[in-house]
């Protein structure tokens, strides 16, 4: 008989990512080994994978030989504590592509064009026939390779309840249509979901795109497509009634294509909380001085303002000299996309901006700015969001933001500092609490600054109090009940992983 929580898990679930939950990397001799990935969602997701002998099918981080089998993936290192240490090998079903069709559908289509028009930039988009003939074709072998992983859960899994197959995220919005009618031949049966981890825009801005009608399409051949808020969830609602006719209900998100109807749901994304309080209680202090610090970190792109960040800092010490010498900006910046020119010029400008406004304003024993340009490990990040006096999340546009989240499940420190986050985060509509900026308005921003520096104690631990409790309640296990239960899949509570 089964036992346990593997008994609960009602359906097996094949995830469908365009990076797997590890890299693949070769060895000195030869050989293969697998490098770990620490992510919260991969920490969330991954147990329900491995205990519902699920599958995860996604691109493992480099080109393979085209002569590469699945039976070659390596097992996890014995002493590998990571969520993904339980998938085994046979869980895995690994995407392969042609390096050179690779790059257009990667950094020609989903990073040149849907990054920046799917945040409302489309300014920087680049339009391509071509790049958007290798997204066609790599989300279908994306599709392929899901079938593959489909039949093998069907001749592995005791599980008793249909499949549900997830796609995750904006290089794959053709994926789920390619999955529909390929398992209609093979009469397979499964659920079918999607998850946008980025914003969906508004009409106005989705129609520029010379092919929307088939995105919209490849995501309505899904049962449920799953935003972060409702906002998001509208503007696909309002796509698919103005691109393709469909008629919808906007009062309950259903939106009738190809005679079914479809879900449409806001299951807004949270963090490893319990995790990321106890790398807090752990870490060592590394901000040593008495300045006050206003922390920043980011990947370094372009959607998450770093520039407006810096020009209102530069603003702010314009206006309040007197705290010239008394506070620090922390940027942390990981470095992205490197090999496009948009964010190669974006490090240029920020190299730069970081000189003139230090050059501006140090003395002879402090400097208003310090710029780390690289990844910082999960504890070191952990002991800045705990000694920072103020985190500014401030993008153009984004999803979610974990940031704003993680800085606040760091603030064990009592009296707490200050969140400010802009309102044009997923985290802004749903961070109530927090101060709010809108990073275009460089003025209002500078007053804000002075607003969280200046912000009485027992202020600043009632708004901190309660945007810990929320993310406390909210974390990305009760995302990932959240979806499970949206697909009407039972799931126990002992088969989300523990996030620690
Ligand atoms: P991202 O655009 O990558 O995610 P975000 O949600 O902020 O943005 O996540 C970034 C992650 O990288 C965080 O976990 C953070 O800790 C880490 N990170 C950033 N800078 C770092 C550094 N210098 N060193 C180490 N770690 C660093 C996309 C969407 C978001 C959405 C997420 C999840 O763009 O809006 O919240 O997916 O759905």
């Amino acid at each position: 008989t089964v036992t346990s929580a593997e008994a609960n898990v009602k359906s097996s679930l094949i995830v469908v990512s365009n990076r797997l939950p590890f890299v693949l990397k070769q060895d000195d001799q030869g050989g293969m080994i697998r490098q770990a990935s620490a992510g919260g969602l991969v920490t969330a997701v991954a147990p329900v994978v491995i205990k519902g002998k699920g599958l995860w099918v996604g691109w493992p981080g480099l080109h393979l030989p085209s002569d590469f089998s699945d039976t070659q993936i390596p097992e996890s290192d014995p002493t590998d504590q990571t969520p993904t240490a339980g998938l085994k090998s046979d869980q895995v079903v690994t995407v392969n592509c042609d390096p050179d069709l690779f790059e257009m559908y990667y950094n020609g289509c989903c990073n040149g064009t849907h990054w920046p028009l799917f945040h409302s930039m489309p300014g920087r988009a680049i339009f391509s026939a071509d790049h958007w003939r290798a997204y066609v074709a790599v989300n279908k072998l994306f599709a392929e390779k899901t079938i593959e992983a489909l039949e093998r859960c069907y001749k592995n899994s005791t599980n008793k309840g249909i499949p549900i197959v997830w796609v995750h995220d904006y290089h794959l919005m053709l994926c789920a249509n390619y999955i529909r009618e390929m398992a209609e031949e093979k009469d397979l049966k499964f659920h079918l979901a999607f998850f946008l981890h980025i914003p969906f825009p508004p009409w106005d801005i989705f129609r520029l795109f010379p092919w929307s009608d088939e995105i919209l399409q490849g995501m309505l051949a899904c049962d449920m497509v799953g935003f972060h808020i409702r906002d998001y969830c509208l503007n696909f609602v309002d796509c698919c009634q103005r691109n393709l006719g469909c008629r919808v209900d906007r009062k309950n998100l259903l939106v009738e294509h190809g005679g079914r109807s479809v879900r449409v749901r806001p299951l807004p994304i949270g963090i490893p909380f319990d995790r990321f309080v106890e790398l807090a209680k752990g870490a060592k202090k590394i901000i040593k001085t008495k300045q006050k610090v206003i922390l920043g970190v980011d990947r370094l792109d372009y959607t998450k303002g770093l520039v407006n960040r810096l020009k209102a800092f530069e603003l702010f010490l314009e206006r309040h000299p007197e705290y010239i010498g008394l506070v620090n900006f922390l940027q942390i910046s990981v470095p992205s996309r490197t090999d496009v020119t948009e964010y190669q010029q974006l490090k240029e400008e920020m190299d730069q901006l970081v000189g003139r406004i230090n050059g501006r304003f140090s003395t002879a024993i402090w400097s208003p700015i310090r710029y780390i340009f690289g990844c910082v490990g999960q504890s070191e990040l952990a002991a800045y969001y705990r000694d920072a006096a103020v985190a500014m999340v401030t993008p153009l546009r984004d999803g979610m933001n974990l940031v704003a989240k993680e800085f606040v499940a760091c603030q064990i420190n009592e009296p707490p500092g200050v969140l400010i986050v802009s309102p044009f985060a997923g985290a802004g509509e749903t961070m109530h609490e927090a101060l709010l900026c809108n990073p275009y308005e460089l003025g209002a921003a500078a007053d804000v600054i002075y607003r969280a520096l200046t912000m009485p104690e027992d202020e600043r631990s009632l708004r901190m109090s309660r945007l810990r409790r929320r993310e406390m309640d909210t974390d990305v296990n009760h995302w990932m009940r959240s979806f499970m239960k949206a697909m009407g899949s039972g799931v126990e509570e002992d088969d989300i992983g523990s996030t620690q």
